[in-house]
């Protein structure tokens, strides 16, 4: 799928105008995304400083000679033109469920500020049904036991503490990850609103009503899909 990630990529850093006030996203997609506005930016398109969603992307983002904004600081803006970042399972309604690279958090606040989210993903991603990826939730580590309680006896679902490399993985954030395998998700809103009420539930990764657009590769063609 990797010629599917790249043209989408490509597709979408030819949304980019002279002065847009981007967000950039996470995961192998976004990071082609940010590789191939660079190459852009180093053409001459000129851009002010852009909203990164991860470390990972701001480092990504400096490599590609794209200035970042500090997002901990006063100036982080109240607004976006223009989002473009990648997700784990996109629905017929563009509802997502992202967070599959941990970013989710960061990823939900800047995309909330962009007047355009555009998702980039691969056919492999577009469902009839969310939640047959595990839908990510960042929590955080005090009590985190007791959350995932709460969570199984409100959804019925069996909470996995995300590990990587033998170790309880820590967000940019400092915060740990639930993964939850529904199978289904017979309806995103309920669980959404149900996930938003759990004390120690920072966030989820239920992105309902925010893409604007995706763009969708099979590897050979690029097609557009909205809600
Ligand atoms: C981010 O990257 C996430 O929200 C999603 O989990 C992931 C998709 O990764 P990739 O583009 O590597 O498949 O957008």
């Amino acid at each position: 799928m990797s010629d599917a990630k790249r043209r989408v990529a490509e597709a979408a850093a030819e949304l980019v105008e002279p002065g847009m006030r981007l967000g950039l996203g996470t995961g192998s997609t976004a990071a082609l995304f940010i590789e191939a506005l660079g190459r852009r930016v180093a053409d001459g398109l000129d851009l002010p400083p852009a909203a990164a969603t991860s470390r990972a992307s701001e480092d990504a983002a400096r490599r590609a000679g794209i200035a970042i904004i500090d997002m901990m600081g006063p100036d982080a803006p109240a607004e976006l033109d223009l989002a473009i970042d990648g997700a784990d399972e996109a629905d017929p309604r563009l509802s997502l469920i992202k967070g599959g690279g941990a970013s989710l958090l960061r990823e939900k606040i800047v995309e909330a500020l962009a007047r355009r989210f555009v998702v980039i993903i691969d056919e492999s991603k577009v469902v009839e049904q969310l939640g047959a990826f595990p839908l990510p939730v960042e929590i955080v580590p005090f009590g985190w036991a007791s959350t995932a309680h709460l969570i199984r006896s409100r959804l019925g679902v069996e909470p996995q503490l995300r590990e990587a490399r033998g170790e309880v993985l820590k967000t940019d954030n400092g915060n740990f990850i639930l993964d939850l395998p529904f199978g289904t998700i017979a309806d995103p809103e309920a669980t959404a609103r149900t996930l938003a009420g759990i004390p120690g539930v920072v966030e989820h990764g239920l992105f309902i009503g925010m893409a604007s657009e995706a763009l969708v590769s099979d590897g050979q063609n690029v097609r557009r899909l909205t809600p």
